[in-house]
């Protein structure tokens, strides 16, 4: 008995005294390369100007979220690196800032998933109607374990992913009648962004789909070769669509989320260092961006309604979601394993 509290004895002696050399050893090499990132040493180096592209104005979530990341960077680094936003889509449109960030000529483009599924289908799993079933869910999933996976499909096609922004959910707003079911979409001309899913899904609930970008549907919409479109509340309102399409249902069909994207081809030009800060610097921008888009939800509803837009909320949303059948057996067939996962996330 005496030999064997001796030899435990030992034991514990010998397993603190290792506890300690791992701590000995383990705490330098944790803090050192955060000290090192934080210090002034980020002033050396190679100066780097950043070119960021974003289809929504200045005051947008979006773009204050990249300018969130600018406005890191710059104190992390002592302006040795300059992130310089681009709002209201003047580096292009969607699609074509999407092409340029690939080519290098954008570095980093604040995009929605939706036009990014027609590059990497395994995104459509992100934007299939009715797959979310709440801002928590769609957090939980987008930033954890199948967001991370998804991002690699990226690298592949020329893009860095670093990090998803809140957009919250697509409904149908149009200038011709309140939707109230889903045969009060039938016929009407409703734009879509420029994705098979999108065109799919309206054309599944009996409407017409055209595609478009984003910067035209403003002037389409007033001219009457559009009746409709589809989005959130703060670009309804922010892009004056308002002003025409009165109505907006809150049917919710979709939660797709936006993403930030480094271009690959000038990714593999920056030191790891440099790297390591830009993701830093995205990741910390996220936070930010979901806080404001809270409050401008709340405020476009506000504004929309002050101007006498008609906001129908009691839908019963079972035929839409019935309705979607197609568009999920077209589309999520090769997907149906992360479909389960995402289901699964509680
Ligand atoms: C918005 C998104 C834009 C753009 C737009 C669209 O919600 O933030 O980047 O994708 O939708 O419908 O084209």
């Amino acid at each position: 008995m005496r030999n064997l509290v001796s030899l435990l004895n030992l034991l514990f002696k010998q397993l603190a005294k290792r506890r300690a050399l791992v701590i000995a050893i383990a705490t330098p090499l944790l803090v050192l390369p955060a000290l090192y990132i934080s210090s002034t040493g980020q002033r050396d180096g190679k100066k780097i100007v950043l070119k960021a592209a974003d289809d929504h104005e200045l005051t947008y979530p979006t773009t204050q979220g990249l300018l969130k990341m600018a406005e890191l960077l710059k104190k992390w680094t002592h302006g040795r690196i300059t992130m310089i936003v681009y709002p209201s889509a003047q580096l292009g449109s969607e699609r074509e800032t999407i092409k340029k960030t690939r080519e290098g000529k954008i570095d980093i483009n604040r995009v929605n998933i939706n036009p990014i599924t027609q590059i990497v289908p395994q995104f459509k799993a992100f934007a299939l109607p009715y797959i979310f079933r709440s801002a928590e869910h769609m957090h939980k999933v987008v930033d954890g374990e199948i967001g991370k996976e998804l991002m690699k499909y990226l690298e592949k096609k020329g893009f860095i992913g670093l990090g998803f922004y809140d957009s919250g959910q697509r409904s149908f707003y149009n200038s011709v009648r309140p939707i109230r079911s889903v045969k009060d979409l039938k016929g009407l001309r409703i734009r879509v962004q420029k994705a098979q899913i999108t065109i799919d899904m309206v054309k599944a609930l009996g409407a017409i789909p055209i595609p478009m970008s984003f910067e035209e549907v403003y002037t389409a919409l007033r001219t009457g070769v559009i009746q409709g479109a589809e989005n959130n509340y703060p670009s309804w309102v922010t892009k004056g669509h308002f002003e025409t399409a009165k109505y907006y249902t809150q049917d919710e069909h979709s939660r797709v989320p936006e993403i930030i994207l480094f271009s690959k081809k000038r990714w593999d030009t920056l030191s790891p260092r440099d790297r390591e800060l830009i993701r830093r610097a995205a990741k910390a921008s996220i936070p930010y961006q979901r806080k404001l888009w809270q409050k401008m939800v709340e405020e476009s509803k506000k504004k929309a309604l002050a101007t006498g837009c008609e906001i129908i909320t009691n839908i019963d949303k079972t035929p839409f979601i019935k309705a979607m059948k197609p568009v999920y057996k077209k589309h999520a067939a090769d997907l149906q394993d992360i479909v389960r996962r995402i289901r699964a996330v509680k």
